[in-house]
């Protein structure tokens, strides 16, 4: 049940999450991925039941090393959910992630990010939306939670605009928004918290899910906009909050997908249905011209 996340091309970890009938074309040469190599990866087996990530197969990114993002030990020296304020970053001699913060989530971070891990391309998608699958998890569960500490953040931007939001409402996803109530080094108190009908707890030492994150959203389905038949850009990014420490990771499901419009599709099916309609007294008429004829 490792979910298996390894080191892969910015064009690899596009694919990963595109299937073949996606209905989106990537504009070629477009993906870039910027981040530490570590911090990013494919994985399968992620597990969709009570002690799963909640996505099966993807892409992750992460503000560390996205292989402390499985339940086992990732190689050597790593002990598995052994800590509540680590995975990777916080002064990690096994792998530490050195790489910048982006200005990317400057508007969601106001005192900066760090170790930022984004993954970026162009397509052309042949429908008006496309929908994805992510799961949001992170250290920051549950001792950074309404300490004044600032928590991580991750967006995804599709031409400019971050759709990474709680349902229903404008607030970007993060610990600080979808959470079960703390500070606290152990299990959620469930006082107090955010939506968190959206939370799923993972405390350190408790195992009840197969991963070093101490907590993390539900599956969260986004239907996000985009412009039919033209190039759009898309931006997955994930970084620390302020400093490096206490990782935070992104899970993207394989299998985004161009959709049609809600309205397209009713009026769609009420226009086959009158087409279908007059057809029908079409056939009928002619039928009985011909039982006539006979
Ligand atoms: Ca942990
Ligand atoms: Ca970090
Ligand atoms: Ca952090």
């Amino acid at each position: 049940m490792l979910p298996d996340a390894s080191a892969a091309s910015a064009a690899a970890l596009v694919n990963a999450l595109l299937g073949s009938n996606s209905g989106i074309a990537v504009v070629a040469g477009s993906a870039q991925y910027t981040g530490a190599a570590t911090a990013s990866g494919t994985f399968a087996n992620g597990g969709t039941g009570s002690s799963g990530l909640g996505i099966d197969r993807g892409v992750v990114l992460s503000s560390g090393d996205a292989r402390f993002v499985g339940s086992s030990a990732a190689f050597p020296g790593d002990v598995a959910n052994s800590t509540g304020t680590f995975t990777a970053g916080f002064g990690n001699s096994l792998t530490p992630n050195m790489s910048p913060g982006t200005s990317l989530l400057s508007s969601l971070s106001p005192f900066g990010t760090q170790n930022a891990s984004v993954l970026s391309f162009n397509f052309i998608p042949n429908n008006q939306r496309i929908t994805m699958s992510i799961v949001f998890g992170s250290e920051d569960y549950n001792d950074a939670l309404n300490s004044g500490f600032p928590t991580d953040v991750f967006g995804i931007f599709v031409n400019g605009v971050n759709y990474a939001l709680v349902p229903g409402s404008n607030t970007p996803i993060s610990a600080s928004s979808i959470n079960c109530g703390g500070p606290t080094s152990g299990a959620a108190p469930n006082i107090g918290g955010q939506n968190c009908n959206l939370y799923r707890d993972n405390p350190p030492f408790f195992d009840s899910i197969i991963t070093e994150l101490d907590g993390l959203t539900t599956r969260i389905d986004l239907t996000i906009p985009v412009n039919f038949g033209a190039v759009n850009s898309i931006s997955f990014a994930i970084a620390d909050a302020m400093d490096s420490f206490g990782d935070s990771a992104l899970l993207i499901s394989a299998g985004i997908q161009a959709i049609p419009e809600p309205s397209t599709l009713a009026l769609g099916s009420a226009a086959g249905l009158l087409l279908w309609l007059s057809r029908r007294r079409q056939a009928r008429g002619q039928s009985s011209r011909g039982a006539a004829l006979s």
